[in-house]
């Protein structure tokens, strides 16, 4: 129902107080600088597009709805489905996904970067360094996601560190309160205070939107502004392989889905992302924010960045990641974090990890790895 095919908004946030390394605040001109603008604009948008996930346990429920939905197409409609029974045999699940060809391009918005003040006065809290400034930045940048959301466009949000994400996703939740959040990273970011090694916010930013988490989390100086709104059962992590004691037992306790880079490894993407979606999405379609810190990528691909991890996502894995989200038709605002310019051993590495940022906007955008014919409706015939 909320198929969601708009106007891209691109908006910057260049701030690095979650962290104690600079450098991270020129992410968005470097991504930008790789050319992010025009390859949305080239895009092959036209038409608006959506998606139906299902679940049924009936074979003749799906070819009757299959028949339906094909008739119901017209020539200028492509429909694609695509289903599969569950390994107890007795369900089906799939989706189908449609877009309507030949309509007008969506236009990419680039709101440009957001202005943070450094606040002089920010004593740590317990060992968090900088709680004020973080938190206030994260108001900013609620108040612009929300804006951009609620103005219509599926917003593109560039970090900056992944504290960012506090205000990301509680910004989207004011104009969406249903979300569903995906979480791809090396790390689980769902410290509290109490149990973060290291004080920084960009490690801690989940334990501030979860609901499930509001008694263990002291009133951090800063966040007075925000409650935490989100359940456990609306999170998947994809690509983790660095998680800290404390985190582990809120992830086993509080029973958040999760697929480790063992469980990739096991299981495959393809499945890995079957199962995400279906647990997100099987009850109820929804929209989907999608927080991309590139360190989930493996070092040798994505080197530019604060605190890399051996043993990263390949380039297939991630963009097919991001290429099955885009499927849904329900992407409606993503996070790409962590990029650090400042970071990279030489200049091709920083362009490296600043492409690969472009190469998974992209992707979630809707480019295809097969190609598009949106301008073709059919094959051209010599005069
Ligand atoms: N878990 C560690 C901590 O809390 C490191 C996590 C921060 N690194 C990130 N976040 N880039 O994804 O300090
Ligand atoms: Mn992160
Ligand atoms: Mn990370
Ligand atoms: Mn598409």
């Amino acid at each position: 129902q909320q198929n969601r095919s708009h106007s891209v908004a691109i908006l910057g946030a260049p701030f690095s107080k979650g962290q104690k390394r600079r450098g991270v605040e020129h992410g968005p001109k470097a991504i930008r600088d790789a050319g992010l603008v025009e390859r949305l604009s080239n895009l092959e948008r036209g038409g608006r597009e959506g998606g139906v996930r299902f679940t049924v346990c009936r074979k003749d429920n799906v070819s009757e709805e299959l028949t339906q939905a094909t008739e119901s197409c017209k020539s200028d409609v492509d429909l694609n489905v695509a289903f599969h029974r569950s390994d107890t045999g007795r369900c089906y699940f799939g989706s189908f996904l449609w877009r309507v060809r030949n309509e007008p391009d969506y236009p990419v918005h680039d709101f440009g970067d957001l202005t943070f003040k450094h606040l002089e006065k920010d004593e740590h809290f317990m060992h968090v360094p900088f709680p004020r400034t973080v938190g206030r930045a994260n108001k900013l940048l609620s108040g612009a996601v929300s804006g951009a959301v609620g103005a219509g466009h599926t917003c593109i949000m560039l970090g900056g560190d992944h504290s960012l994400a506090i205000g990301s996703v509680e910004g989207h939740a004011q104009q969406c309160p249903d979300l569903c959040l995906i979480w791809v990273d090396a790390h689980a970011d769902i410290n509290t205070p109490l149990t973060s090694p290291s004080g920084n916010l960009h490690g801690q930013s989940v334990a501030f939107l979860l609901k499930d988490l509001q008694n263990k989390m002291p009133e951090v100086p800063g966040f007075s502004w925000m409650k935490p709104f989100l359940s456990a059962r609306d999170l998947v992590y994809i690509g983790l392989r660095d998680v800290d004691p404390g985190e582990h037992i809120i992830l086993k306790t509080l029973g958040i889905q999760y697929f480790s880079m063992r469980d990739i490894d096991r299981m495959g993407i393809q499945r890995v992302m079957e199962v995400t979606l279906d647990h997100l999405l099987a009850r109820k379609q929804r929209p989907i924010h999608l927080s991309f810190d590139i360190d989930a990528f493996d070092p040798s691909l994505a080197p530019a960045t604060g605190t890399p991890v051996n043993g990263g996502l390949t380039y297939r894995e991630g963009i097919y990641v991001t290429e099955e989200i885009h499927n849904t038709g329900l992407l409606s605002v993503m996070d790409v974090v962590e990029v650090n310019p400042t970071l990279g051993a030489t200049p091709e590495a920083v362009e490296a990890t600043t492409s690969l940022a472009v190469d998974v906007i992209a992707s979630a955008l809707g480019q295809t790895r097969e190609g598009a014919h949106v301008a073709f409706p059919k094959i051209p015939e010599p005069k």
